[in-house]
């Protein structure tokens, strides 16, 4: 045996997982928008990130919500999040309104966000005139509840689409701001991009997003829609009356289709236009229904089991809240603490 010591082989330290945390409002069933835009990417991140997901119940409280209706909803939508692939071993799923840190940091923070920036956010402009008849001080302050979501939980990443990212930027501001006054309290995060984020269009107007909430269902595919629904709804889908499936500005319709059938299936535009090179539209249809239809089959399955299963559902979300509860309440006493409230007693 030579001299040398032996000495155990240094191993590199494992690098901390950084957070990625996203919501998803419980105002219906999710579409194939939210479904490709959000929750299939969110399942594909679980391996390599920290993630914390939620049902945003308070945020769907901005637009007048049947009281029976949102419980529902509210079950179906956590149980939608396990149905698609999201594991509750693997990342932090809870409801936001379990954890009763979102609204103290939403007021705290609302205290510390401008009139002005709140007045400039886009989607407070276009839900008020969708809801002209309801326009209330939460749709105004609602980036303020957003940014407490994401910064009680110190997130480096935050998954967005186009629509989101002003909201995005106010959040960094505003973290910006509080950190500026306070002391280093919050991490600034950052937008997430996903590899495939497209943002899917209604099948009746492809000017308009696919919405849970349109009010014509033949708008969406619903993610528990049954095969049939499913391939009534893309045969009404509005195209254009060429009949060649190309992806071209001038094509909105086929577009939409395009995309939903690329991310669906894995083929890029070029591989889709020469698989319908001198094929109709019916024919085009009929495969995208078939490839969603089949994409959506095991969820449809999943959630019937777990809808049936109650208890598991609602021993999932406890847990989910148990530990949302203390990982946000560590950075919600820091904040007390800095801005000068007493130390809760209890
Ligand atoms: N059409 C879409 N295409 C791609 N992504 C979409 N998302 C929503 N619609 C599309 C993404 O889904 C996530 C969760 O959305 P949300 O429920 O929190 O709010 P939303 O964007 O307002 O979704 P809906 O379906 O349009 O709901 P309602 O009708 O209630 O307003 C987000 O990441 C969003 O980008």
């Amino acid at each position: 045996m030579s001299d040398e010591k032996m000495t155990a082989p240094v191993e590199a330290k494992p690098e901390k997982k950084k957070i990625i945390l996203s919501g998803i409002q419980p105002t219906g069933i999710f579409t194939l928008g939210n479904y490709i835009g959000a929750v299939r990417n969110w399942g594909q991140l679980q391996e390599d990130y920290n993630c914390y997901y939620f049902v945003a119940d308070l945020h769907s409280l901005t637009i007048r919500q049947d009281p029976a209706d949102l419980r529902k909803q509210s079950l179906e939508a956590f149980a939608l999040l396990l149905a698609a692939g999201i594991d509750p071993e693997k990342s932090l799923v809870f409801i936001q309104s379990h954890v009763r840190s979102h609204a103290e940091l939403g007021w705290i923070l609302a205290c510390n966000s401008m009139f002005g920036e709140l007045s400039r956010m886009t989607q407070f402009k276009d839900k008020a005139a969708k809801h002209a008849d309801n326009v209330n001080a939460g749709l105004f302050t609602y980036p303020s509840l957003m940014a407490a979501d994401i910064l009680l939980y110190q997130a480096d990443y935050v998954p967005v689409g186009a629509d989101q990212t002003q909201h995005l930027e106010f959040t960094r501001n505003v973290a910006n701001r509080f950190n500026g006054i306070y002391g280093n309290v919050f991490k600034l995060p950052e937008a997430f991009l996903p590899k495939e984020g497209a943002k899917i269009m209604s099948l009746q107007d492809p000017a308009k997003k696919m919405s849970k909430s349109d009010p014509n269902p033949k708008s969406r595919i619903s993610i528990l829609d049954d095969e049939d629904t499913i391939m009534r709804k893309f045969r009404s889908a509005v195209t254009d009356s060429e009949a060649h499936v190309c992806y071209r500005d001038d094509k909105p319709g086929i577009n939409n289709l395009m995309t939903i059938y690329s991310v669906v299936t894995g083929k890029t535009y070029g591989q889709i236009e020469a698989e319908f090179e001198g094929k109709g539209y019916g024919d085009f249809k009929t495969a995208v229904g078939e490839a969603v239809s089949e994409e959506l089959r095991p969820i449809r399955e999943n959630f019937a089991r777990l809808i049936g299963d109650k208890a598991y559902l609602e021993e999932t979300y406890k847990m989910g809240a148990e530990r949302a509860e203390r990982i946000s309440g560590r950075t919600l006493a820091k904040v007390r603490k800095k801005i000068g409230l007493l130390a809760n007693p209890f």
